[in-house]
Formats: structure tokens, sequence, C-alpha cells
């Protein structure tokens, strides 16, 4: 067989099997056999120089044109492929917009979350701004500045936890996890001197006690403080009973009794009337009539000074209520747990 005769052979070989590759791989696979740097073609193009010299130059234009036709055949079989490799990826990714669509989940407010905000209006109605004082508070603010010093066996109340690697500090200045909102009445006080204060203080409270269903290691506070220069118990008592009309219903009565805190002189508990059994008396409220909503009292003048207020010109009064408690009261919620237990059931209902 001639030079020649070889030399279209291959083309019509090339061309045959360029029809039987049909992914861009087998296609690479044919470039390389016929048209690249060994390829067939290209070695075809270097014998010309041992030919004889008159078959040169038409065996040396042949060989181009094979060439030449052989790379148009190449792209266009290159752009059939990739049409065709585009057409079976967009048929597997196609988006059936007849199936039925999946429905979204929305979240919403935890009952907590909730509890807050509905108190936050309650207490702007009141005129009550809100003041927001660290989880991670020094001994001092949490204990010492409320009258509690480190012997006091009223420590006790509040079983704590101490932040690692601040014990090895001063007595005071050692870092713990508020166990009560209370801290945040010497914050305000000593930076809003000398002006009146009517603030709330939300905030989450941690102490290392036992879990019972009334019980839990964190849970929220909201604080409450009034300083001025005429404030007298009466205005705690009218204030706080304002209050409990405003979150549990204006036909719900509430009660003083005396208590005991060492930042507050008189101390009181604040009870209002069992919201399950409207007074009667039921196993919630232990068959007394009634449920215990806050600790109050007028602030203590040692507490007054410490925030840099003169106890002889301004007096004041602050009460801590639990948020989770009440929410139990106003929403039946029988154990404490169910809110930080993350069962979905429990949550939705709220
Ligand atoms: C205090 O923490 C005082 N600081 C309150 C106070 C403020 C008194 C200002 C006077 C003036 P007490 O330990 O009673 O007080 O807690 C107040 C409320 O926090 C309780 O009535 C209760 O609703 C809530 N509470 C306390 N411990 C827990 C707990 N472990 N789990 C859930 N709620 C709790």
């Amino acid at each position: 067989m001639s030079s020649f005769e070889a030399l279209e052979q291959l083309h019509h070989q090339a061309l045959a099997e360029l029809v039987d590759a049909a992914t861009t791989e087998a296609l690479k696979g044919w470039e390389d056999r016929y048209l690249g740097r060994k390829g067939q073609i290209t070695q075809q193009a270097r014998t010309v120089g041992q030919m004889p010299k008159e078959a040169r130059p038409a065996f040396g234009r042949r060989v181009n044109e094979i060439k030449t036709l052989l790379e148009q055949a190449y792209e266009t079989r290159l752009a059939e492929i990739r049409n065709a490799e585009l057409q079976t990826q967009m048929t597997r990714e196609a988006i059936d917009v007849t199936l039925p669509g999946r429905p979204m989940v929305p979240g919403h407010l935890h009952l907590t979350i909730q509890a807050l905000r509905e108190l936050y209006d309650i207490w702007a109605k009141m005129g009550f701004e809100v003041y927001e004082a660290p989880d991670v508070e020094l001994e001092a603010y949490n204990f010492d500045l409320l009258n509690i010093p480190e012997y006091h066996p009223a420590r006790d109340m509040w079983d704590t936890f101490w932040v690692k690697g601040t014990n090895d500090q001063q007595a005071g200045d050692r870092r713990l996890l508020r166990t009560h909102t209370s801290p945040g009445q010497i914050r305000v006080m000593r930076e809003r001197y000398p002006e009146p204060i009517r603030v709330i203080l939300p905030g989450k409270c941690y102490r290392y006690e036992q879990i019972t269903v009334r019980a839990e290691h964190q849970f929220y506070q909201m604080e409450g403080l009034a300083v001025g220069r005429a404030i007298t118990l009466t205005d705690l008592i009218g204030t706080v009973t304002q209050f409990s009309h405003l979150y549990y219903g204006a036909d719900r009565q509430v009660r003083v009794r005396s208590s005991y805190f060492p930042f507050t002189e008189p101390s009181v508990e604040v009870d209002t009337q069992c919201i399950l059994c409207g007074g009667e008396g039921c196993a919630v409220c232990k068959y007394t009539g009634w449920l215990e909503i806050a600790g109050a009292g007028m602030v203590h003048p040692v507490v007054l000074e410490n925030g840099g207020y003169d106890p002889d010109v301004w007096s004041g009064f602050a009460f801590g209520f639990g948020v989770e408690r009440p929410a139990m009261q106003k929403y039946g919620v029988e154990d404490i747990r169910l809110f930080y237990g993350n069962d979905l059931r429990f949550l939705r209902q709220f």
C-alpha cells in the first residue's frame, strides 16, 4: 500500500472512530491518538522528509488537509457531545413543578422569652425602663455591697457557681455567676446618681442547687428598683399590686407578708391569690389559696449608701420576681424542667 493510500485509510479510520466517541473523555483519547504530539496524523507529517522529493509537496499538502478536516470534525463532535451531556444533566436535575411542596416549619419564641416580653410591656406601662447587668458578676456586687458579708449566714440562701481561676483573688474581687439580679441594683445606682431611678433588671440567674419540679439551676428573675426622695412601703405595695392585676387579672387579690432579705428593710414576700383555684385551695397552692410571686422590701440604708445615695435624703423599694414560676402559674405548667428540656411537644403549645 502506498503512503497516500495509508494516509487516506487513516483518515477514514479516524472519522469512523470519532463517531463512536460518545463522551468528552473518549474524545480526548481520540484527539491524543490522531492529532496529539504523538498522534498518527502528526507522525505522518513527520514522514514527509523520508519520501522521494517529487512526492513530498502533494503528500505534505494532503496531510495538512486531513489534519484540518479532522480538527473541524473534532470540534463538531465535541459540541454534539457537550450538548448531549448537558441534556442528560438537565433531565437528571429537572424539578418536577407538579410535585407537592415541602411545608415550612416556622419556629416561634420560647415561652420564657414570651413571658419576659409580656413583663417588659407591663413594667413599661408603669414607667419602668429596662437596665441590663452582667451575668458574670463580682462577688462584691452579688454579696458584700448588698449587705451580705462573707461570714453572713444568708449567703447560704444562694448556692454559688464560682468562676474558675478567680478564687485566688481578694475576697470581693472573685467572680461568680450571679445568683440573683439584685447586684444590678448597685450598678444602676452608681451609674445614675444623683438622679431618681425607676428600672427593671431582667436576667438569667444561676444557683448550684438541686433541680426539682419548682427549681432549676438556671432561671430568670425580674428585679425592680425605684429610688427617690419620698418613696415608701405603700408605693411598693401599690406597685406590686398593680403589676399583679395587669399580669394575672384584676380579680386576683394580693397580700404582703413580713420576710427577711439582708438588702431590704423591712422585707416582705408578695403573694397573689392562687390563679388555678381562685383562692379556694388546691394542690398547686398547697391548699393555702395563695402563691408567692416575689421577694421585696425597702432598699436597706447600707445598700443605698453603697450605691452612692444618702439614706437620710433618699429612699427606695426593690423587688425580685421569678419569671418561670409566675409563667407556670399563669399557663398551668406543672414542672419547671419542661422549660429547658427542649421537648418540642411542650414548647409548641405556647
Ligand atoms: C432573691 O433572689 C432576691 N434577690 C429577691 C429580692 C430582690 C428581694 C429585691 C428583695 C428585694 P429569692 O431567692 O426568693 O430572692 O428568689 C426570687 C424568685 O426567684 C423566687 O420567688 C422564684 O420565683 C425565683 N427562683 C429562685 N430560685 C429559683 C430556682 N432555683 N428556679 C426557678 N426560680 C427560682
